[in-house]
C-alpha cells in the first residue's frame, strides 16, 4: 500500500551510538528492543514508566523524531478520548518476543520514512472502510503506440513507460467522476471537491516508500508527464524531494508492473479517497468473435473509501479508465 504524504525529505536520524541490544526475555516489563529503539530523554522515559506507556507506540515530533513530553501527553489524551468514545481498538503490538532464543537476530532502526508510513498505513487501515475492485484492460494498442514512440522519446532523453498513460487516463476518469477527486470534510457532513488534478505516484526507495505528486496532470502532455515522472522518481530515489513535492495529491497510483504479480489491494493514502494499483501486464488469448488473438492485458485494482464512493461510481470510473487505456486516441477528444 501507499504511503506517507508530506513527509520531510530530511536526513535520517543518526544511528544510536551503541547498537540496540537484541530483546532479552524475562525482565518483567516492556521489551528491551522497544526501549532501546525509541528516541526520548530520561524525564520522558520516567514519566512513561509512571504512566505505564510503551514509548514505542508514541510518535515523536522533536528533532529526528525525538519524543517530547507534549507527545507523551497527547498520546495519553488521545488514548483516553478513544476509550471515552468507545472507539479504542486493540492494536497489533510490536512483538514482545525474545526471538534470539530461536536463532541469531539483528535489530535495526526504522528510517523516518518507514516510521511515518507505518503510522499512516495503520491509521488508513483502521479508519477507512475500503472496497477493492478489479479489472483487466486491453492495452495492446497502447503498447504498440508506446513501442513506436519509445526511440523518438529516448532521443529526447525521456524513458516512455506505461506510467504517463496511466496518469493521463486517471486524470480524465477523475474529471468525469469528480467524487474520486474529493476528500471528506472533517465535519463528516461535506465533501470537498478539488478543481485541480494532482496525482501521487508511489516510488520504492532505499529508505522507504515515497509519494511525489505530479501537478495538473490533466493539463500536461504525455511527454511532459513522462519527463516529470522520470525526474521525480529519480529525485525520490536520491532523497532529493522537498516536503511540497509530496503534498496536495488528489489520488495515487501504485505500480508494481515492473516487478510482477497478478494483483494486489493497495491501501488508501488518506485524505485521498482512492488509489489505483497496477500489476504486471501479460499476454492472454482474447476472443474477437471469430478466433482467439493474443492481447496484452493490464491488471488493475481500484481501492476506494466506501464512506464517500459507491460501487456504481467506482464501476464507472474503472470503465472510463479502461476505455482510454484501450484506445488512447480518446485523450484527444
Ligand atoms: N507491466 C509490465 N511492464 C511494466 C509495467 C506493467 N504494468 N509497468 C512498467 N513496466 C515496465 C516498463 O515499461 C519498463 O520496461 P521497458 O523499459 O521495457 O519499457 C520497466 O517496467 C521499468 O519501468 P520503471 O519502473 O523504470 O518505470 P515506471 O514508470 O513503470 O515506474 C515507478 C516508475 C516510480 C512507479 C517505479 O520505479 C517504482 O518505484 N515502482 C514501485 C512502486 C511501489 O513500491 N509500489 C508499491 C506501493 S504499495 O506498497
Amino acid at each position: 500500500g501507499a504511503t506517507e504524504q508530506g513527509n520531510k525529505a530530511e536526513p535520517e536520524p543518526p544511528a544510536p551510538a551503541a547498537a540496540p541490544k537484541a530483546p532479552v526475555a524475562g525482565k518483567g516489563d516492556k521489551p528491551e528492543a522497544s526501549r532501546a529503539a525509541v528516541h526520548a530523554g530520561p524525564a520522558v522515559r520516567k514519566m512513561a514508566r509512571e504512566l505505564g506507556v510503551d514509548l514505542a507506540g508514541v510518535t515523536g515530533t522533536g528533532p529526528s523524531g525525538r519524543i517530547l513530553k507534549e507527545d507523551l501527553q497527547n498520546h495519553v489524551r488521545e488514548g483516553m478520548a478513544k476509550v471515552a468514545s468507545g472507539s479504542a481498538l486493540p492494536v497489533a503490538p510490536p512483538a514482545a518476543v525474545d526471538f534470539s532464543k530461536f536463532g541469531s537476530v539483528r535489530v535495526e532502526p526504522m528510517t523516518s520514512v518507514q516510521k511515518l508510513t507505518a503510522a499512516n498505513m495503520h491509521s488508513s487501515w483502521l479508519n477507512i472502510p475500503r472496497v477493492s475492485q478489479f479489472d483487466e484492460v486491453d492495452v495492446t494498442a497502447l503498447e504498440k503506440f508506446r513501442a513506436d514512440m519509445k526511440q523518438e522519446m529516448e532521443q529526447q532523453g525521456v524513458k516512455l513507460t506505461p506510467l504517463p498513460f496511466l496518469l493521463k487516463a486517471c486524470a480524465a476518469a477523475l474529471q468525469k467522476n469528480p467524487v474520486f477527486n474529493a476528500s471528506l470534510h472533517p465535519d463528516g457532513e461535506h465533501l470537498i471537491f478539488k478543481e485541480y488534478v494532482h496525482i501521487g505516484v508511489a516510488v520504492d526507495t532505499p529508505s522507504g516508500l515515497l509519494v511525489p505528486v505530479l501537478r495538473d496532470v490533466d493539463k500536461k502532455s504525455l511527454s511532459e508527464l513522462a519527463q516529470e515522472s522520470n525526474e521525480l522518481a529519480l529525485r525520490a530515489k536520491g532523497r532529493k524531494l522537498k516536503r511540497e513535492d509530496m503534498q496536495g495529491g488528489c489520488f495515487t497510483i501504485s505500480s508494481l508492473g515492473n516487478i510482477g504479480g497478478t494483483g494486489f489491494t493497495p491501501i488508501i493514502n488518506a485524505p485521498e479517497l482512492a488509489i489505483l494499483g497496477v500489476s504486471r501486464l501479460t499476454v492472454k488469448p482474447g476472443w474477437n468473435g471469430k478466433k482467439f488473438k493474443p492481447r496484452k492485458m493490464l491488471p488493475l485494482t481500484l481501492a476506494y473509501d466506501h464512506r464517500a464512493i459507491n460501487g456504481a461510481v467506482a464501476g464507472r470510473f474503472m470503465h472510463d479508465l479502461g476505455l482510454i487505456l484501450a484506445d488512447v486516441r480518446r485523450l484527444l477528444i
